[in-house]
C-alpha cells in the first residue's frame, strides 16, 4: 500500500481548499483563470528570466489562504493539523495598530520552511488570532462571554487531530487515512449553513467586523485563497476590464524599474454571500454577509533587515517607483553588494584556476566570477499590506478605545499559544544565504579555517 508523505498531503489539501472555495465563491475561479492568463503571458514574453523567482509550474500551484480563529487551543490544534503536511508557524504579525482601522488579532503564517519543500509545494496559510483580552476592542464582560462561546464550539474533530498527530509523528500516512485526513482537514474550513445568533453577531460586528467573523459563528472558515501571478499590475487591469471591482490599490512595493522585491497584494470586494440567521424569538431567516474576497499577490526577493528598514522607510513617506529608483539600487548585483536583499551563492564550478586566491567579500566573489547570486523569494506577509487587506474588506471600521492599554501579545506569547517553536522569517533566509556562501568559500578553500564570521 502506497505512503504519503507530508508535502504530498499538504498539495492535496490545497488542491482539495481551491476546489471547494471555487464552488463556495465562483469568482475565484475567474481569478485562478485570469492569474494564469497573465503567467502565461508574462512567460511568453519573457522566457526563462521571468521564472527567475519561480517557474511557471511552481507559481501556477502556489495559493496562500487565510483562516481566522479565537482561541489559543484553536490554534494549537491547527498547528497540529499544518504540521501534518509540513507547515509550521513563521512570523508573528501584530494588526491591532494598523491605522486607521485596527484590526484585533494577532497571526503567523503556516509555512514549510526548507527551501526543496517549498518547491515541491508551496502552500502557505495566513493564520489570525482573536485577541480576546485586548481592552481597546473588548470589556472584561465581552472577553468574558467571548470566551465562554468559544470554549464550546468545536472546529476540529478528534478523529481529525488523531490524524494529524499520527501523521506528524510518522512523517506521513498510509493512503486510506491520508485520504480521510485531506477530506476532514478540508470540510473543517467550508461555510458552514449552520444558523448564526444574530443578536450576538451584530453586537460584535459593531466592534470589529472580524471579531463577529471570528467570535460570532460556531465553525470556523477559509476566508480566501490567493493565487500567485507574475505581472500584478497587468492582472489588476485584466479584472477590471472584466467588471470586477477592486480595491483602490496595490498594497506592499510600488511599480518601479528594479526587480520585484517583497510582497505585492490586491483584491476584489468580498462578495455578498447567503447566511442563515436565528433571531432571538427563534425564527430564521436568509441574509447575506460580505467576509470574503479575492486575493491575488506578486511574490519578489526577500529583503536584510537593512533592506526591510529602507522599505518601511519608504512605506512611511508613499513613495513611489520614482523615488525608490534614486533609494534602491535597481539591480540584483547591487542588492546582493549592498547587502539590502537575500541571495544563494553558488560556486562557479568551471572557472579557470589563475592563481589568484579567491576574495572573501561577497562583491569580490561575484566581481571575480567565482560565483553567481540567486534570488531567494520572500515567503512570507507584510503586517501593513495584511491590515491594509482586512481592512479594504470592512464596510466600517468598528469601534475601539484607543485610550486602553493594549494587551501584551508578543512572538512569545504566541509561540506559547501555538505549543511550537515561532520561525523568525529573516533568521531563515539569513541562514540559506550563509549555508549557500559556506558552501562556496569550502569548495573555494578546501583547508582554510571557515569558523563562521
Ligand atoms: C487575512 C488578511 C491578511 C494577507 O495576505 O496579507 C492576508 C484575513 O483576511 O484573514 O491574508
Ligand atoms: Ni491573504
Amino acid at each position: 500500500m502506497s505512503f504519503i508523505e507530508p508535502w504530498q498531503l499538504r498539495a492535496r489539501f490545497a488542491r482539495a481548499l481551491s476546489e471547494m472555495y471555487g464552488r463556495e465563491v465562483p469568482a475565484y475561479t475567474t481569478l485562478v483563470d485570469v492569474s494564469c492568463e497573465v503567467n502565461e503571458a508574462v512567460v511568453a514574453a519573457g522566457g526563462a528570466d521571468a521564472q527567475r523567482l519561480g517557474s511557471l509550474d511552481r507559481v501556477t500551484a502556489e495559493r496562500h489562504g487565510a483562516i481566522r480563529l479565537g482561541t489559543p487551543r484553536e490554534l494549537a490544534q491547527v498547528a497540529r493539523i499544518f504540521g501534518a503536511m509540513g507547515m509550521f508557524p513563521v512570523g508573528f504579525y501584530d494588526l491591532r495598530d494598523a491605522a486607521p482601522s485596527p484590526v484585533p488579532v494577532v497571526s503567523t503564517a503556516f509555512r514549510p520552511v526548507e527551501a526543496d519543500e517549498l518547491a515541491r509545494n508551496p502552500f502557505r496559510v495566513f493564520t489570525s488570532l482573536l485577541a480576546v483580552s485586548d481592552r481597546r476592542f473588548f470589556t472584561p464582560e465581552l472577553q468574558r462571554r467571548l470566551e465562554r462561546f468559544l470554549d464550546r464550539r468545536v472546529l476540529f474533530s478528534r478523529e481529525l487531530l488523531a490524524l494529524a498527530d499520527r501523521a506528524e509523528a510518522g512523517d506521513g500516512l498510509p493512503a486510506a487515512e491520508a485520504d480521510r485526513f485531506v477530506t476532514l482537514a478540508t470540510r473543517s474550513f467550508a461555510l458552514s449553513r449552520e444558523p448564526i445568533d444574530e443578536g450576538w453577531y451584530r453586537e460584535l460586528e459593531r466592534i470589529s467586523a472580524v471579531a463577529a467573523d471570528i467570535g460570532g459563528v460556531a465553525s470556523t472558515h477559509i476566508n480566501h485563497l490567493t493565487p500567485r501571478v507574475l505581472d500584478i499590475d497587468e492582472l489588476y487591469a485584466r479584472m477590471q476590464a472584466r467588471g470586477i471591482a477592486m480595491i483602490d490599490a496595490i498594497q506592499g512595493p510600488p511599480r518601479w524599474d528594479g526587480p520585484d522585491v517583497l510582497l505585492r497584494q490586491t483584491s476584489f470586494r468580498a462578495l455578498a454571500e447567503p447566511r442563515a440567521f436565528r433571531r432571538a424569538d427563534g425564527s430564521v431567516h436568509e441574509s447575506a454577509l460580505r467576509v470574503r474576497f479575492g486575493e491575488v499577490e506578486a511574490r519578489g526577493i526577500a529583503l536584510t533587515a537593512a533592506g526591510r528598514a529602507l522599505y518601511d522607510e519608504l512605506t512611511a513617506e508613499h513613495a513611489d517607483g520614482r523615488r525608490w529608483s534614486e533609494r534602491v539600487p535597481v539591480t540584483e548585483r547591487g542588492l546582493a553588494t549592498a547587502d539590502l536583499a537575500f541571495f544563494e551563492y553558488e560556486l562557479v564550478a568551471d572557472r579557470r584556476r589563475d592563481g589568484t586566491r579567491p576574495p572573501a567579500d561577497v562583491a569580490g566573489l561575484l566581481d571575480g566570477g567565482w560565483a553567481t547570486a540567486h534570488a531567494i523569494v520572500y515567503e512570507d506577509f507584510l503586517p501593513r499590506s495584511a491590515a491594509g487587506i482586512f481592512q479594504s474588506n470592512l464596510t466600517d471600521g468598528g469601534s475601539h478605545d484607543s485610550a486602553e492599554a493594549g494587551a501584551d501579545l508578543d512572538a512569545d506569547w504566541l509561540a506559547g499559544a501555538l505549543g511550537r517553536e515561532l520561525a523568525d522569517p529573516i533568521s531563515l533566509y539569513a541562514a540559506q544565504r550563509e549555508r549557500s556562501l559556506y558552501a562556496v568559500r569550502r569548495a573555494l578553500s578546501p583547508h582554510a579555517d571557515l569558523s563562521r564570521s
